[in-house]
């Protein structure tokens, strides 16, 4: 359905008298007959212009325990590129020798089997594109205070395009006993970390992944190889992939039990709470960005949900008294981040900038004070807030309580 558009070039209201003589002056630095550089060398792998300096925003560089967030005001489209992607390590990353690398499928199965990183590249692959999303992700949104970028709001998550293997063909080839019902995953890393995921879950569309973004899987990712769980928390796509082990109970394993588990205010815990629910935010005008005019800007996010695609963004530019529906004109994949986009006219004044997602289930992303009635304060995991920023009349944007 094509919508109908003002014409963009009155709409944008850009043809003034600014704009036509910077292009002037760009006319004349291009004098005929002038001697220009060649610039640099060109380098066997590229690398970002000096000017684009999208950094990973860490928290402590350290090796053992980390994590460092994707700047996601920096990006456009939907994918992450590989060497932005959001980092968590528990205890560090370990440097695997591909051609040493093993995958061990073994427990309640017909015949237990070993994998070489050959035997499963020669195996008929998927591409798919999914995010990954630490369930710690916008932990300090449980406050009303937040955090003042999107950065440090909803940077521990990412989108790539992921190749791999169907977990469900391999466990087609060790043939899954009758009273299995769990998969044990288990890392190469130092602590050797651990999570389990129901079976059902692990014969859907679950990725053994080798490859992102068109080319291996990142160290920090997980290289070799590093299981894909499409929706589901971060912590269950163990990295450094080496064993998977068929089971009838889940291993309880202690990241998901002493952490990944959601304490309720009656001191109950809600435990495997894989799937992440709907969530979007507005990632320009965001926190710490500052707007130069009055006049058009777009107003752009992501969205994404771990329960299927995004069926509608709404925006509003009144601190939710009024929405209006964002474009979304890019692809709508699956468990996949989705921009949206929706054209605004700054009238320079002070405004509360908020975005709300609902999926193809129908779920529609919450407030806050709606996620505090349901779960309390007592966790930090699985905040998926509405989000608001608010543009202030000097244009700077900033952290907002809504
Ligand atoms: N082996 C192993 N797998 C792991 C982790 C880890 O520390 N070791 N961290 C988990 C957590 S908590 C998250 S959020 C994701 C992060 O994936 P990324 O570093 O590729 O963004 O990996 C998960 N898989
Ligand atoms: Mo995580």
């Amino acid at each position: 359905m094509s919508k109908q558009r003002p014409s963009r070039r009155a709409f944008l209201g850009l043809a003034g008298a600014a704009a036509a003589s910077s292009l002037h002056s760009a006319a004349q630095a291009q004098a005929p007959g002038e001697i220009r550089d060649l610039g640099e060398t060109p380098t066997e792998y590229g690398r970002p212009s000096p000017f684009a300096d999208s950094k990973r925003w860490s928290r402590a560089p350290d090796a053992t325990a980390s994590s460092s967030n994707t700047p996601l005001a920096d990006l456009e489209g939907i994918v992450t590129p590989s060497g932005l992607h959001f980092e968590r390590h528990h205890t560090g990353v370990p440097a695997i020798d591909p051609d040493s690398h093993r995958l061990t499928i073994h427990g309640l199965v017909d015949r237990p089997l070993v994998f070489s990183m050959d035997d499963l590249v020669r195996m008929p692959s998927v591409s798919r594109f999914h995010f990954v999303e630490c369930s710690g992700n916008s932990g300090r949104e449980w406050s009303p205070a937040g955090a003042p970028n999107v950065q440090l709001s909803h940077g521990l998550a990412s989108c790539c395009e992921w190749t791999g293997v169907l977990l469900a063909d391999l466990l087609d080839e060790v043939g899954v006993k009758p009273e299995a019902s769990w998969i044990v995953a288990e890392g190469a890393d130092a602590g050797l970390m651990s999570r389990s995921v129901p079976l059902e879950r692990a014969l859907d569309d679950v990725v053994i992944a080798y490859g992102q973004n068109g080319e291996a899987v990142r160290p920090e990712q997980g290289y070799p190889l590093r299981l894909l769980v499409p929706g589901c928390e971060g912590s269950v796509s163990v990295k450094w992939l080496r064993r998977l082990e068929v089971a009838h109970m889940p291993s309880m394993a202690r990241d998901e039990t002493s952490k990944y588990t959601d304490l309720l205010p009656d001191g109950k815990a809600r435990q495997f709470t894989l799937v992440m629910d709907a969530k979007s935010v507005i990632t320009r005008p965001s926190g710490e960005q500052k707007l130069n005019a009055p006049g058009f800007h777009e107003i752009r996010g992501l969205a994404w949900s771990g329960r299927g695609t995004i069926r509608r963004v709404e925006v509003s530019t009144d601190g939710g008294r009024s929405w209006a529906d964002a474009e979304i004109d890019g692809p709508r994949y699956v468990k996949a981040f989705t921009r949206f986009r929706s054209p605004w006219r700054w009238d320079g004044g002070r405004h509360v900038l908020m975005s709300r997602a609902t999926d193809d289930t129908g779920y529609v992303q919450p407030t806050l004070a709606a996620l505090l009635e349901a779960r309390g304060r007592s966790t930090i995991y699985h905040n998926n807030r509405i989000k608001a920023w608010e543009v202030q009349e000097s244009g700077e944007v900033t952290n907002v309580e809504a």
